[in-house]
C-alpha cells in the first residue's frame, strides 16, 4: 500500500461514510418530527374535542395516508394512560382486557398502564398491550413525560417482525403546557405516548442498499451512548480483514442517546 494510495482510499471512505451518516439522521430528524406533530394532532383531535373527532378509522386512514413522512418506520400508535383507579371502566368501555405485551395476557395488576389504543394498520397487534410491561417502551415513556421532548429506546429487537430497531415516543399532554412547566406538571398532565418503531435492520438496509457502490462499503452504526458497552444498531458487524476504517459523528435528537456510524472497504476494491 503506497503512502498516497492509502490516502485516496481514506478520503473516499470518508466521503461514502460521512454521506451515509448525513442521509440516515436526516431521514430520522424528519420522521421524528412527524410523530411530534401526530402527538399534537392526538392532543387536539381526540383530548381536546368533546365527544372526540379522532377514533382508530380514523387513526389508521390518516396514518397509512402520511406514511411517506415517517421513512424509516413501520408504523406508528398511541397508547392512553390508564390509572389502575380507571382499569374496570376502560376495560368495559372498549370491550377488551389490558395484556402484557410478551405473554399477551390480562395484565396483572399495576399502578398505571399504558395500553394501544390506535394504531396504524401495519402494527395493529399493539392493540391492547399495555406498551409499559416492555421495559424499553417503559423508560420511553418515563423519560418522554417527564421532558415533554422525543425519546428514543437503545437497539432491540421490536415485536411481531423480531428486526433489530428503536423505539420513538413521544408523551400525549391533555393540556398546552408552558415551556417552563415542572417535571411534576408534566407527569401529572401525561394523557398518553404516541410512538412507533424504526425497523433499522430493514428499512436501513434498504436505503443504503439503493446508494452508489454500496457493495464496496461495510457500514454498522451503534448505539455508544454508554461509551464502554456499544450496542450494535445496524450492520453486519462481523469485520472481515480490511483494516481502514472510519466513523461519522450521528445525532438522532434525543441528546439522552449517543450513536456513531463506522465503516469500512469491503474487501473487494
Ligand atoms: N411500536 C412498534 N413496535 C414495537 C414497539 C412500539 N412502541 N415496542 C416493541 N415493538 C404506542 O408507546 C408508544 C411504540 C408504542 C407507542
Amino acid at each position: 500500500f503506497s503512502r498516497q494510495h492509502y490516502k485516496h482510499y481514506e478520503d473516499i471512505l470518508a466521503n461514502m461514510c460521512d454521506e451515509r451518516a448525513r442521509m440516515l439522521q436526516h431521514q430520522f430528524a424528519v420522521s421524528i418530527n412527524h410523530v411530534h406533530a401526530l402527538a399534537i394532532l392526538v392532543s387536539t383531535f381526540y383530548l381536546r374535542t368533546y365527544p372526540s373527532v379522532l377514533d382508530q378509522a380514523t387513526f389508521a386512514e390518516y396514518t397509512a395516508r402520511t406514511a411517506f413522512e415517517r421513512p424509516l418506520m413501520t408504523g406508528v400508535a398511541y397508547a392512553h394512560r390508564v390509572r389502575h383507579s380507571e382499569r374496570d371502566n376502560f376495560e368495559r368501555l372498549h370491550g377488551w382486557t389490558i395484556k402484557t405485551m410478551h405473554s399477551r395476557e390480562t395484565s396483572p395488576a399495576y399502578d398505571e398502564y399504558a395500553p394501544t389504543i390506535f394504531s396504524q394498520e401495519t402494527i395493529n397487534y399493539l392493540v391492547s398491550l399495555d406498551m409499559m410491561s416492555g421495559e424499553e417502551d417503559r423508560d420511553n415513556i418515563f423519560r418522554t413525560r417527564a421532558s415533554g421532548k422525543g425519546a428514543l429506546t437503545r437497539p432491540f429487537r421490536v415485536l411481531e417482525s423480531n428486526h433489530l430497531g428503536v423505539v420513538l415516543t413521544f408523551a400525549v399532554y391533555k393540556e398546552l403546557l408552558p415551556p417552563e412547566a415542572s417535571i411534576q406538571e408534566r407527569i401529572e398532565a401525561t394523557a398518553g405516548y404516541l410512538g412507533g418503531a424504526f425497523d433499522v435492520e430493514s428499512l436501513v438496509e434498504n436505503l443504503l442498499s439503493r446508494l452508489a457502490r454500496s457493495e464496496d462499503i461495510i457500514v454498522n452504526v451503534y448505539d455508544i451512548t454508554n461509551s464502554s458497552e456499544p450496542l450494535i444498531m445496524y450492520g453486519p458487524e462481523v469485520f472481515t480483514g480490511s483494516t481502514l476504517l472510519h466513523t461519522s459523528a450521528l445525532d438522532f435528537g434525543d441528546p439522552y442517546r449517543k450513536h456513531h456510524m463506522q465503516c469500512r472497504l469491503s474487501k473487494k476494491v
